[in-house]
């Protein structure tokens, strides 16, 4: 009695939304239940009017709040209603309907716990050199901090087990992409990939002006994502850095103060003792992110389990032999 949750989360788009919601697959092998759910995020066109009108649930709240939120919102609502599978796709059908049976099979057969269709980006006609670049480095940057083996880190086009769903917080109102990837990492849950193709752009992306506000967005929730759960490793390389660069001064003044000549190099041990202090200064930081990193953690268990006492676990996914 698999029952799966499709969302698409929508700021206007009553455009493309009929074609999105005709794309989507009506029956699934192993799954019992499809609904489709939209997010209303503050939309002041048609799109609910659309939405009512092919019998979609509607999840609705006043104003626009950003993916990130809508996203979130969408999420408990799934769990809300009994979702063992929630599949995220974007309103301006970006992607092909057709891949959503592909996207849910490594949940249904318990090998995968969040699953990423990757567009194959560095194959994408229309992305410029430049964006192809920047989407690898992104990519790339992602694995190294999340730990996983995520191809495409920014695609909107996922599918995530009970499991995730109750495990993940987000806590960005912007977006939630790079968010869920390194939580999940770092909580263990299982990430795979599954290829896919998009359909031409059918208008520019709403969530990024140009690709330079792409990458400062991206790169500082990325940042502060890892930051959030790597503090004491984070605080310890930059402190580190400080107290290398403040300690070649200072022995250098040590050297000339032990030959008797120490007056003339004051500047040294000046700038060595500002960047030492402050490398020391930065590791205490670090303890005390770190220390705070510990009750956030505990907060999330406690979260969890009151979710999971609220929506129940994975079990129905679990009986099909968890793989890890
Ligand atoms: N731009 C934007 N999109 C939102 C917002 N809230 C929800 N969305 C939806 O998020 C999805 C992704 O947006 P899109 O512009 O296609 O971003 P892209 O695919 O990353 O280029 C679409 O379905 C939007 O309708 C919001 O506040 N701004
Ligand atoms: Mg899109």
């Amino acid at each position: 009695m698999v029952k799966l949750v499709i969302q698409i989360p929508c700021y206007n788009e009553e455009k493309t939304l009929p074609s999105v919601l005709a794309d989507l697959p009506k029956k699934i092998e192993g799954i019992k239940e499809i609904e489709v759910q939209i997010i209303d995020d503050g939309c002041t066109d048609k799109t609910v009017e659309v939405a009512r009108k092919h019998g979609c649930h509607i999840v609705s709240y006043v104003g626009n709040k950003g993916l990130g939120v809508a996203f979130k919102t969408g999420m408990e609502e799934a769990l809300h209603r009994g979702a063992d599978i929630l599949v995220n796709t974007d309103g301006d059908h970006q992607y092909p309907g057709k891949y959503i049976a592909e996207l849910v099979q490594p949940i249904l057969r318990g090998k995968a716990d969040m699953v990423i269709g990757d567009r194959q980006t560095s194959k994408i006609s229309h992305f410029s050199p430049i964006k192809k670049f920047f989407q690898w480095l992104g990519s790339s940057l992602t694995r190294f901090l999340s730990g996983t083996r995520v191809n495409d880190s920014v695609s909107g086009f996922r599918a995530y087990s009970k499991e995730a769903m109750l495990q993940l917080n987000v806590v960005s109102t912007f977006s939630y992409v790079l968010d869920t990837i390194v939580q999940a990492g770092k909580k263990g849950l299982k990430v795979t990939n599954i290829t896919i193709t998009t359909n031409k752009p059918t208008r520019s992306s709403r969530l990024f002006k140009n690709i330079f506000q792409h990458m400062k967005k991206s790169g500082s929730n990325l940042v502060r994502v890892f930051v959030m759960y790597e503090p004491f490793k984070f605080f310890a390389y930059v402190s580190g850095f400080f107290i290398v660069c403040g300690l070649i001064p200072l022995l250098r003044y040590l050297w000339f103060l032990f030959q008797g000549s120490g007056d003339g190099h004051i500047q040294s041990l000046l700038a060595g003792s500002v960047l030492l202090l402050s490398g020391v200064t930065l590791f205490g930081v670090g303890v005390l992110a770190d220390l705070n990193a510990i009750n956030r953690k505990l907060i999330e268990e406690s979260l969890y389990m009151q979710k999971k006492g609220m929506y129940g676990g994975n079990e129905k996914l679990k009986g099909r032999k968890y793989e890890r």
